[in-house]
């Protein structure tokens, strides 16, 4: 529990980092992004009002790929591979996931990969309407970006909704290894001035106009990720990117793979409730943006609430379609937009406190096979979070924040409720056959 104080310390950092910048007046620039801490001067710049409605319509956002080592849950490092804003000198700016790309309806959208990397990657806008050259499939609509080399995503934002951006080369491994993220398009309202980047995901900062005008108080970008850590250890076994290449793109065999990591907003549980959080009020109503950027399908569950199906892959659900239920399949690459309206009301929600949300295909709840873990995250009412930037909650997580719990060196009950002694309990145990007879059965893997 000796570093929780600098987790939470790194929390409040993150949201430090973006900070509204006062707009300068005047007709032309109305809005100037809100400075990411890092970022160069050039990693989001917005352009000329085309319409007139008082916010840009001409955006530029420039995005490096960044090989990141991330803590997804207490001594579990994980390398990562990220869209990340252009850093300023050589700090780069990562965090996995890739960050959340809001744009406007209208938009004239430049998107410049920056391949920072040492393997090529493209960017495949995932549900957009855009032209056939800008799909980022390699090979078939254009070359895979090299490494040291750009190419720039040029299209006019159409529908509006919850999409999605990823990597299409090799995407068995580049998708998986963290290069998605999603990608939203807001409806063109006059005066529509909001971030265009949301590191990290989670919380959005500052409402759209049409989220305003539809009576949402909250908004929240979810993003999903599964992962094998078996993959995501090669590029730190191996030095030369041939050789990372080989393993990575032949060797390793991604239909036999086995997802051992859950990730929400690259995070896993414990570490979820303190930096992915879903904080409302009773009486508000909170707009939850679901991706499923992993490869398994999902079946999410609100625990005491029951939310509203409003919009699949971005397009809205008609309004005598639009079901309430308290678990929600999302399938790989699929966006959902969910209605949460927190309060006391008997119907959708069941009244204050600390309700857990997490995938209900059970083994996606742990940590490598060690329970509790994966992408729990908590609905956390007003007055239940604690000074020490987690929920109240019944008993204590401390055990779960030190990393021997999930390597498997902590017995998941006390010993003591069972009358014996942890000592006992590790040394004292019978080498004895198990009375049914031999048997075998999956045993987690140890590093
Ligand atoms: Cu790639």
């Amino acid at each position: 529990m000796s570093g929780l104080k600098g987790y939470v310390a790194a929390a409040l950092g993150l949201a430090l980092m973006i900070a509204a910048v006062p707009s300068a007046g005047g007709a032309a620039a109305h809005w100037k992004e809100p400075r990411i801490a890092g970022a160069s001067e050039g990693a989001v710049v917005l352009g000329r009002d085309l319409d007139g409605d008082g916010d840009p319509d001409e955006v530029t956002i420039r995005l490096e790929v960044i090989e990141v080592t991330e803590e997804v849950y207490p001594g579990e490092f994980v390398k990562f591979w990220v869209f990340a804003p252009e850093g300023q000198g050589m700090a780069p700016i990562a965090r996995v996931p890739s960050p959340t790309i809001r744009i406007e309806q209208g938009d004239r959208v430049r998107l410049v990969l920056l391949n920072t990397h040492y393997f090529p990657h493209t960017i495949h806008p995932h549900g957009t309407i855009h032209p056939n050259a800008m799909d980022g499939v390699p090979d078939i609509t254009q070359a895979a970006v090299k490494p040291g080399e750009a190419f720039t995503y040029e299209f006019i934002a159409k529908n509006p909704g919850t999409f999605f951006y990823h990597c299409h080369v090799q995407p068995d491994v580049h998708v998986l290894m963290g290069l998605a993220g999603m990608l939203i398009i807001e409806p063109n309202r006059p005066n529509n001035n909001f971030s265009h980047l949301v590191l990290g995901a989670g919380r959005i900062p500052d409402l759209a106009r049409a989220q305003v005008e539809e009576g949402y108080d909250r908004e929240y970008s979810l993003v999903y990720m599964d992962i094998d850590s078996r993959l995501n250890r090669i590029p730190a076994a191996y030095k030369d990117p041939r050789e990372i290449e080989k393993r990575m793109h032949r060797e390793y065999d991604s239909t036999q793979r086995q997802p051992n990591i859950f990730l929400l907003n690259g995070r896993s549980f414990p570490f979820t409730l303190r930096d992915t959080p879903i904080e409302v009020k009773s009486g508000e109503r909170v707009k939850l943006r679901i991706l499923n950027a992993g490869a398994r399908p999902m079946k999410l569950h609100t625990h005491g609430h029951h939310p509203t199906l409003t919009h699949l892959d971005g397009y809205p659900v008609p309004e005598a379609m639009r079901v309430t239920r308290d678990v929600f399949d999302v399938g790989a690459a699929q966006r959902i937009d969910l209605e949460l309206r927190p309060g006391s009301d008997d119907v959708y929600a069941s009244g204050p406190g600390v309700w857990i949300m997490h995938d209900h295909t059970e083994h996606t709840v742990t940590n490598k096979g060690i329970s509790p873990g994966g992408d729990i995250t908590a609905i956390v009412y007003e007055g239940f979070m604690g000074d020490d930037g987690l929920p109240k909650v019944a008993t204590s997580l401390d055990r779960f924040f030190d990393p021997e719990y999930y390597r498997g060196n902590v017995p998941v009950f006390d010993p003591a409720i069972f009358n014996t002694t942890r000592e006992d309990y590790e040394y004292g145990w019978p080498e004895d056959e198990p009375v049914g007879g031999k048997f075998s059965y999956p045993v987690r893997e140890t590093e």
